[in-house]
């Protein structure tokens, strides 16, 4: 049974944990916790990361787990790896991490451990990859997130599965092609498989094609793929807004699946559900630099303040960045994390 009710605060918090650890991973080597302004010596030489995807991952994996706390028999599956750090702290504020990494313990320690050996050598890779929990494949190639997905519920009637997949992913002809498989992996001797199609706008360095497509024209693409398309918008340009906007069209889209997924099941001939989350790329993170548009653009596929380390407006920018997370409201040194 899943479909208890979302405690939207509680999410905010979380997703607020878990995109401050993505921007700490990704720039600082130093004062994690923000206890003293923030200095050149405390940003990482060499910054070498993706960050535009990561909120849009943090937000889903924040929705899903609390959707299916309930539910063992419930997967994810995480089509963009190159949001690891996203993963990454998911996987540490839930426990996950430390449950095999005796490093990676809930606390201050923690913390500069997984921020430190993010993308360095000897520690982490900046991709999701055998070293992460729950992950057998190394990430990066995109473009098998949904085919994987659908190997997983083959034979397996009791599970579900929700698979993430880029805009940008969903042009390879991996992706598009397996959107066929619910015409061969359907019916009551397999599980549900939940796609939901990260439609964040951009890939690396250009707009995607769903993107492009006006609303009518990819609900009607993916209807003709036999699916029924289900929107959660997160695009308010109030960040804040369209997170709080996300949660409760995402708890509206996963009841409404979850009930087309019980009708299929009693044997109604009905299309399995097809979530499209809406969300800047890079949303929460810098509006623009230097008159360029970062959030909600493809300047944010990477690392959005390149010359944080030497550049003394970047790095204040990265301060207020770090600081609109008021990551101290959900963790203390001797508290721990409390969103809980
Ligand atoms: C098969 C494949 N082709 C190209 C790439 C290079 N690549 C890395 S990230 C990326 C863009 C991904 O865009 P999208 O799927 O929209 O993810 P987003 O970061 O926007 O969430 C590409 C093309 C890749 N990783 N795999
Ligand atoms: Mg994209």
């Amino acid at each position: 049974m899943n479909g208890l009710g979302f405690d939207t605060e509680k999410l905010k918090k979380k997703i607020r944990a878990t995109n401050y650890l993505t921007v700490a991973q990704l720039f600082l080597r130093s004062n994690f916790l923000l206890e003293k302004p923030l200095d050149f010596n405390d940003v990482k030489p060499r910054l070498l990361g993706h960050f535009g995807t990561c909120p849009g991952i943090n937000l889903a994996y924040a929705c899903l787990k609390e959707y299916y706390k309930n539910n063992e028999n419930f997967s994810f599956v995480l089509g963009p790896g190159h949001g690891f750090p996203a993963l990454q702290a998911n996987l540490f504020v839930d426990g996950d991490l430390e449950k095999v990494d005796e490093k990676a313990t809930r606390d201050e320690d923690g913390i500069a451990y997984i921020c430190k050996s993010f993308s360095f050598p000897g520690g982490f890779p900046s991709h999701a990859s055998p070293v992460t929990p729950g992950v057998i494949c190394e990430g990066g190639e995109l473009g098998y997130a949904l085919g994987t997905g659908y190997g997983y519920a083959l034979g397996h009637p009791e599970r579900t599965v929700a698979v993430l997949i880029g805009d940008g992913e969903f042009e390879t002809a991996t992706a598009l092609s397996s959107m066929n498989l619910n015409k061969i992996i359907g019916g009551s001797a397999n599980g549900n498989v939940l796609p939901i199609l990260h439609l964040n706008g951009y890939k690396i360095s250009a707009p995607t094609i769903s993107g492009r497509k006006s609303e009518r024209e990819l609900n009607e693409l993916i209807r003709g793929f036999g699916f029924e398309p289900i929107l959660v918008r997160g695009d308010n340009d109030d960040p804040n807004l369209a997170i709080s906007y996300a949660i409760s069209d995402f708890k509206n889209a996963l009841d409404k699946a979850d009930e087309i997924f019980r009708k299929i099941r009693r044997g109604e001939n009905l299309n399995p559900p097809f979530i499209i989350m809406k969300t800047d790329k890079g949303l929460t993170g810098p509006e623009e630099l230097n008159g360029v548009k970062v959030r909600g653009n493809f300047k944010s596929h990477q690392i959005p303040l390149l010359n944080a380390k030497t550049d003394e407006k970047e790095l204040k920018m990265l301060e207020s960045w770090l600081k609109s997370y008021r990551f101290y409201e959900v963790f203390r040194k001797e508290r721990g994390f409390f969103y809980a």
